[in-house]
């Protein structure tokens, strides 16, 4: 049997967009259109959804209408959608799934529940509230048939988690065949589980490419494929590019971000770092950047992270306690790590100077 894994669609999440990309054809349910139409086009034998399918109550009429249009489809194509609560939608799978007899939200009291699909058992469990401090794997069936999938929302990081921590151990112990995680918006894989990851990254921090995975259930195999809805890059632009400011800054940005992207848009968080003469300029430029239209991707955020150039061997000319420290850093090894503690001493100790004279 072929099963077509995902989680964490978040659906209904405004995502950080500039307000000239859409929403809707570059966010959560973008996405969730195209794993639709990849699970009718493949004629798979069921999707699974391991939590977060959507957002939260806050957006869950728009994100339970976006689901339900899925539903639909898949439910036309007979493709059964076997799923269980994440910590953000526990008490909307339910409702969700009412009215569509294939689809079935396993677990939902906190209970491991099981469901037969042809050859394989599903055994899945769903969080009971917003927080679940204790493994769920605490009471989990000793013996199970012999092809059975896991479904679960989980905390691989374990320990004191509010979101259902488990070890690694702990879901290689049990008789279940592969585990289907969700929680971890980054792809993992290993032999035993791995978490197909957000079919999109949320924000600016969730970077790299995202997929969903077929399963084959014979041999217990997966196959990755990509879902190029939308990838978020980060780009720090470091003292090299910032020796010349103004003009440079936007050569430099659009040489980067001009680099191959599979994906339809991608979002960028771009970072300026290093020391300039021009500090202010990039300031600026973070600003403009901000608002700036490329197509094909797209600039969240421009973070200015530059520091002014000192001109040591000017301020080693003077008569103040920080040009004795000047002479010091002038005698040393600009790349050695005590120059740059002597810089930030320099820089703190100008600033005191200053303030006296002000
Ligand atoms: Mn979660």
């Amino acid at each position: 049997m072929k099963l077509l894994c995902t989680a964490d669609l978040h659906l209904g999440r405004s995502m950080p967009f500039p307000e000239y990309v859409s929403q809707d054809a570059h966010g959560p349910s973008r996405a969730w259109r195209l794993i639709c139409d990849l699970a009718v086009e493949e004629g798979v034998d069921g999707l699974l959804i391991a939590g977060d399918a959507i957002d939260s109550e806050k957006s869950y009429v728009e994100g339970m209408a976006i689901f339900r249009q899925g539903l639909r489809k898949l439910q036309a194509a007979g493709i059964p959608v076997i799923l269980t609560a994440g910590n953000h939608d526990w008490n909307l799978l339910a409702e969700a799934a009412m009215g569509f007899p294939g689809v079935v939200p396993l677990g939902l009291s906190g209970r491991w529940e099981t469901h037969s699909l042809g050859d394989v058992t599903i055994i899945g469990w769903s969080f009971p509230g917003r927080h679940h401090r204790e493994s769920p794997l605490v009471g989990f069936p000793e013996t199970l048939p012999a092809r059975a999938v896991g479904l679960l929302h989980c905390d691989l990081a374990g320990g004191e988690s509010l979101y259902a921590p488990v070890g690694r151990g702990e879901l290689e112990a049990v008789p279940v065949a592969k585990w289907v995680l969700g929680h971890m918006h980054s792809p993992m894989d290993t032999d035993r589980f791995f978490y197909p990851g957000s079919p999109l990254g949320l924000n600016a921090g969730e970077t790299g490419p995202r997929s969903v995975v077929m399963l084959d259930t014979e041999g217990m195999t997966c196959r990755r494929i990509p879902l190029a809805v939308l990838e978020w890059k980060l780009v720090s632009i470091t003292e090299d590019d910032l020796l010349d400011p103004g003009e440079r800054i936007a050569s430099a940005v659009e040489r980067v971000l001009g680099a191959e992207s599979e994906s339809e848009l991608t979002g960028f968080r771009v970072l300026f770092q290093g020391r300039t003469a021009r500090s202010r300029d990039f300031r600026n430029a973070a600003a403009v950047l901000d608002n700036t239209d490329f197509p094909g991707f797209f600039i969240q955020q421009a973070i200015d992270e530059t520091k002014p150039l000192l001109d040591i061997e000017a301020l080693a000319k003077g008569k103040k306690m920080s040009s004795l420290l000047a002479v010091e850093l002038l005698a040393m090894d600009s790349g050695s790590e005590d120059y740059s503690v002597g810089i930030e001493l320099l820089e703190e100790l100008l600033e005191r100077e200053q303030g006296l004279e002000d």
